[in-house]
Formats: C-alpha cells, structure tokens, sequence
C-alpha cells in the first residue's frame, strides 16, 4: 500500500484545494491530510482563519480522496508526520516548490502545479467588496 501524505489550511474550500487533494490521491493508495491547526495559522499569518480547525478538518474529511486527517500544529513537524504516517509520498503545490526537498530521504516529494485564479485571499476581498 502507498500511502500519500499533503499539508494545507483549506480554508475557504474551492476547487484549487479539490484539484490538489484528487491529484495527490492518486499517486497512492491511501491519502493522509495534515491540516493546519488555527493556533499554527495565528502564528505564521497573523489571523485566524475564517473557519475553525473542527470546521475545515470536517470539510476535508468529506472528501471522497481522502482516507485520514490530522491537525497539523506546526509547520516543522512534517518529518515526523511522514515517518508517523508511514507515507511514501509528499505531494504539495508549487507555491511550495523547493521548501520541502530536505524530506525526499524520508519519501518521494511532488510539487503539482497550483490551480490558477483561485486563492482564499482573492475569495476573502471578492465577497468583502461585493
Ligand atoms: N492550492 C492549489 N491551487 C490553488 C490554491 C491552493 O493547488 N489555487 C494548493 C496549495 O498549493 C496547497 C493546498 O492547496 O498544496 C492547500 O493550500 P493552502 O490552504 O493555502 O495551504 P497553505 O496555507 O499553503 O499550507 O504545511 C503547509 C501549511 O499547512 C500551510
């Protein structure tokens, strides 16, 4: 069984967030999604999401794809999350291209290409301004 491992906020779900996690399961058999707790967030943005962690880990959760997911409380963790998990693949976008090469001596490390014109940030100002 190859098991497949990605990180993410997810919050303000869409599709770029769909098309990464279809992609990432079909690498392997088994998909793990780590998602960032709101504490993690607060840290490193400055702001808490618009929706909690219990929220954004139930909408990830409801995805056909995906088998497991945890909180991810912080953002160096992942090579223990890997060897945790088991997985054998980390698939993340490319907006992350580079930054996690150091694992590729725990696992296989994917970078696919980010969905274009469609980002939480530009959700959050177009239902702000409208
Ligand atoms: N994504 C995408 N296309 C978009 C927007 C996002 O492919 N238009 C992908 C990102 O590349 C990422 C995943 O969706 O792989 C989740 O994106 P975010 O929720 O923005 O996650 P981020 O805050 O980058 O993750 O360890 C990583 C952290 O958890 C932070």
């Amino acid at each position: 069984q190859r098991t497949v491992i990605t990180f993410g906020t997810f919050d303000v779900f869409h599709v770029g967030h769909v098309r990464i996690l279809e992609r990432a399961a079909a690498l392997g058999d088994r998909l793990v999604v780590g998602v960032s707790a709101d504490a993690l967030n607060i840290r490193k943005k400055g702001r808490a999401p618009v929706f909690t962690q219990e929220e954004r880990i139930e909408i990830v959760s409801a995805m056909r794809v995906v088998d497991e997911v945890f909180v991810e409380e912080s953002l160096e963790l992942k090579g223990e999350y890997i060897t945790k998990f088991g997985a054998d693949v980390l698939a993340m976008g490319d907006d992350w291209k580079g930054r996690f090469d150091e694992f590729a001596s725990l696992c296989e490390v994917v970078y696919f290409p980010r969905t274009p014109s469609v980002s939480t940030t530009a959700l959050i100002e177009h239902i702000a301004t409208s």
